[in-house]
């Protein structure tokens, strides 16, 4: 018993072309997905095509966005001997496969956005290195697993346990470049909410996003979601490791920004979401026939206070009305919005804006950051009016 992927994936006839220069990509099948924009094939790392996030709140397995860091990613799984193994500093090191996981602990549900800390990179101006993405590095999937707390509590935290870390069965394609492990503090690995997820909207894990188990940390940047999760170690000391020390930090401010083209002084690993929303009715560019109202929808999420109101502005964001909240399907979640909107003949400019139940908001002008991380200025959406 097990899984296994071809890891070739098949370009297409077809491009798309991404709202920035240079943006045109392939559009490459691999197995379990749909088409979808291609970004590198080794390893595979597939944006989501923007049209997906109008077709329902929750993101279908198969147009899930896939990013990996390793070109030595696992081909096949043999479940037969797949452990998760916790140890370091606990007094009872585990030893678990995936049944006596699921036997052992009560498994539990939640909803919760993934997202890339580079989803929407490419639209940073001026540009910064790393993967040119436009929207489509988020998701958002109902996750069934068991609190990685009460794994804690089976295993058993010996005293000074700091952090924990995660690692998965992707490998360094050289003995120089560092595996990719990332580490939460203890606290935040036992607050009941991180998840060891073994399905996503009911189905297992599509062998890209994570099979067989996968670390879901809501409301926190996808960076710390590892997939293939085989190895978990709790450490009395803050982990080291590139991917933390070094790579996914944003600068140590209140905006977590700097000014442009500058260096931040002093910077700390990246965390929660900041709060964003997207208009998924119109594409940039569409023609609408003159009517009487406009049906305009979206979806819109924060790092986990929940959305509060998501408002329009038709001129540039002089006036502003709330459009009504859809389906509430969990704080971490997409938040669906809709509205209906009187434009008249000729050019329109639309924007969403969300306001989280932090009082948190979307900035007009974009903030900006040397990696790219983080973008959720007010997004604009032109739509043509007829
Ligand atoms: N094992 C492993 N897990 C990983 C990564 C990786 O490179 N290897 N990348 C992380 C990053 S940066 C992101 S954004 C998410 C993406 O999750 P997805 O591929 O399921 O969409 O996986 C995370 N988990
Ligand atoms: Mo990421």
């Amino acid at each position: 018993m097990g899984a296994s992927i071809m890891l070739a994936g098949k370009a297409g006839a077809e491009t798309i072309t991404l709202p920035f220069a240079n943006g045109e990509r392939p559009m490459v099948r691999f197995p379990g997905k749909r088409p979808m924009i291609g970004l590198t094939a080794r390893p595979p790392q597939l944006e989501t095509p923007f049209s997906v996030f109008g077709e329902g709140v929750l993101t279908p397995n198969d147009a899930f966005f896939v990013r990996y860091h390793m070109s030595d990613i696992p081909l096949s799984i043999d479940m037969d001997s797949y452990r998760l193994n916790v140890g370091g500093h606990v007094n009872r090191p585990l030893s678990l496969s995936l049944p006596e996981l699921k036997r052992m602990f009560k498994p539990t549900e939640i909803v919760a956005v993934n997202q890339c800390s580079g989803n929407s990179r490419g639209l940073f101006e001026p540009r910064v290195a790393g993967g040119q993405l436009a929207h489509g590095a988020m998701g958002n999937a109902r996750w069934t697993g068991v609190p990685l707390k009460a794994v804690l509590e089976r295993a058993g935290l010996n005293a000074g346990a700091q952090q924990v870390t995660f690692n998965g069965l992707d490998n360094p394609p050289a003995p120089d470049i560092a595996d990719f492990v990332k580490a939460l503090a203890v606290d935040h690995a036992a607050d009941g909410e991180v998840m060891l997820a073994w399905a996503m909207n009911g189905q297992d894990l599509p062998f890209l996003n994570g099979f067989p188990l996968r670390l879901v940390v809501p409301g926190y940047f996808g960076t710390y979601w590892v997939k293939h999760l085989n190895e978990i170690t709790v450490l009395d000391k803050p982990f080291d490791g590139y991917w933390m020390k070094t790579a996914y930090r944003v600068p140590d401010n209140d905006c977590q920004c700097v000014p442009v083209g500058t260096k931040p002084t002093s910077t700390r690993p990246i965390g929660k979401f900041v709060v964003r929303s997207f208009i998924t009715s119109h594409v940039d560019g569409t023609r609408i026939a003159r009517g009487k109202g406009v049906a305009v929808s979206g979806i819109a999420f924060d790092g986990g206070s929940g959305i509060a109101k998501v408002e329009l502005s038709t001129d540039g964001g002089a006036h502003w009305r709330e459009a009504t909240l859809g389906e509430d399907l969990g704080k971490y979640s997409f938040r669906p919005w809709a509205s209906s909107l009187d434009l008249a003949s000729g050019d329109h400019v639309l924007m969403a804006r969300a306001t989280a139940r932090s009082g948190e908001t979307q900035p007009m002008e974009p903030s900006w950051n040397p990696a790219g991380y983080l973008r959720n200025v007010v997004e604009t959406v032109k739509v043509l009016v007829s």
